[in-house]
């Protein structure tokens, strides 16, 4: 059956749901549990049961939109959650894209024997505890502690901020406990990268996702007046910080080209101009397609750290915030993907995943897949952030027919 999603349906509910959390800075801001993400919340949940499909939700406010079946569930999605001032495809496009190909299903009535269901996890931008909080409660990937002693984005504890929800850290441990047994799950994305849109193709077939370690870091030194202390008896955090910046990143580039390191943020303590830092707090985030290169890149820049204490008279510590491993991606989800890719003559690429996503989460329960977006100039993650509306139908046209092809 040669049925095609609607896009003009598609492209007005992202545009509707771009509308929820604009930021004044001009991109979107809609972290998890948000007033904003709990507006998106209810607007998406009305889109579902509009759509004719089951809506529900688990202990951690992952929203599911289910049509009836038989047997292991097969599943797409992935956030309406945003960074701070991010875009409005990120996550976005694959939730909707998702929506819209069960509202095709329903519409044409067109028979599947499997379960179908469309979802949104809860904070895969990690804002509240660590990356992917909804897809690791549904894969029951979570720790209690993370939850309790976690320091999100935004100060309060998680605790806080669930106290303006339903959920609470209990219902959150609970979630993995509703979920289905799952056939596979597909997601679609914007690419977040250049390379679709430099090799001009309209489909990504993702073939590795990569891992990622996140961590909390503290250099302690000691402050001091900023016109009398001579250099040499500094010990300045903010150098100790600088220092290491410099040493991982020249380490990761040289030894290690195509994983990456970065610092997102930092903290200056006590941030006068005129007292020598005594402390820095820094997040640090390195990624690789490989888990060797992960443990390679933790034992280097342990090693930097501890190196810079000494030289510098500073103390050292740091906490792991969450840790995720490099995942194949299904080869039999790929076959599908490429089959409806070469029959709706759409070119296509298979390529890496540098950014992670919600699939890497659920391929410990299921085989997964993603399907990429081209990106505008490569740019995410910022209110730059854009696409081709019709490369945005090709890759939901290519979703439902793996859909239907999976749910037969
Ligand atoms: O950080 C990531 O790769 C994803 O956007 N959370
Ligand atoms: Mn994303
Ligand atoms: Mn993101």
């Amino acid at each position: 059956m040669d049925v095609k999603i609607n896009l003009e349906r598609l492209k007005n509910n992202l545009m509707e749901l771009s509308k929820i959390g604009k930021d004044p800075s001009g991109g979107i801001s809609r972290p998890s549990f948000s007033k904003a993400d709990l507006e998106a919340r209810e607007w998406l949940k009305d889109k579902i049961s509009c759509a004719g499909l089951c809506a529900s939700q688990d202990g951690a406010g992952n929203i599911f939109g289910t049509l009836e079946g038989k047997g292991k569930t097969v599943m797409t999605g992935s956030h309406i959650d945003t960074v701070i001032n991010g875009g409005m495809f990120d996550g976005t496009v694959g939730v909707l894209s998702a929506l819209e190909c069960l509202q095709r299903i329903k519409e044409e009535k067109i028979n599947h024997t499997k379960p179908l269901s469309m979802v949104s996890f809860t904070d895969e931008e990690g804002n509240l505890a660590g990356d992917f909080l909804g897809s690791r409660a549904f894969t029951g990937l979570i720790e209690r502690e993370i939850l309790e002693k976690g320091k999100t984005q935004f100060g309060p504890p998680l605790k806080t901020i669930l106290e303006n929800t339903e959920f609470s850290i209990d219902s959150i441990m609970k979630a993995s406990e509703q979920r289905p047994q799952i056939e596979a799950f597909i997601e679609i994305h914007i690419e977040q990268g250049p390379l679709l849109e430099t090799e001009d193709k309209f489909i990504g077939v993702v073939e590795n996702i990569a891992g990622k370690n996140l961590w909390t870091c503290l250099f302690q030194g000691q402050a001091g007046h900023a016109g009398t202390t001579p250099f040499e008896l500094r010990h300045d955090a903010f150098l100790g910080l600088a220092d290491f910046a410099l040493k991982g990143t020249q380490y990761v580039a040289k030894e290690h080209y195509g994983s990456m390191l970065t610092i997102g943020n930092a903290h200056i303590h006590p941030g006068s101009f005129s007292i020598i830092p005594d402390r820095v707090e820094f997040s640090l985030d390195f990624r690789s397609q490989s888990s060797q290169t992960l443990k390679e890149i933790e034992k280097r820049v342990l090693g930097f750290a501890k190196d810079i204490s000494l030289s510098r008279g500073l103390y050292f510590d740091y906490k792991v915030i969450d840790k995720t491993e490099p995942v194949k991606t299904s080869a039999r989800l790929k076959e599908l993907m490429i089959k409806f890719c070469k029959e709706l003559d759409y070119s296509y690429m298979t390529l890496n995943s540098g950014a992670g996503h919600d699939a890497q989460i659920l391929n410990s329960v299921s085989d997964t897949g993603m399907i990429f977006i081209p990106c505008e100039d490569g740019i995410s993650h910022s209110p730059q952030e854009g696409i081709k509306w019709e490369d945005l139908e090709k890759a939901a046209n290519v979703l439902l027919r793996v859909l239907l092809a999976l749910s037969a």
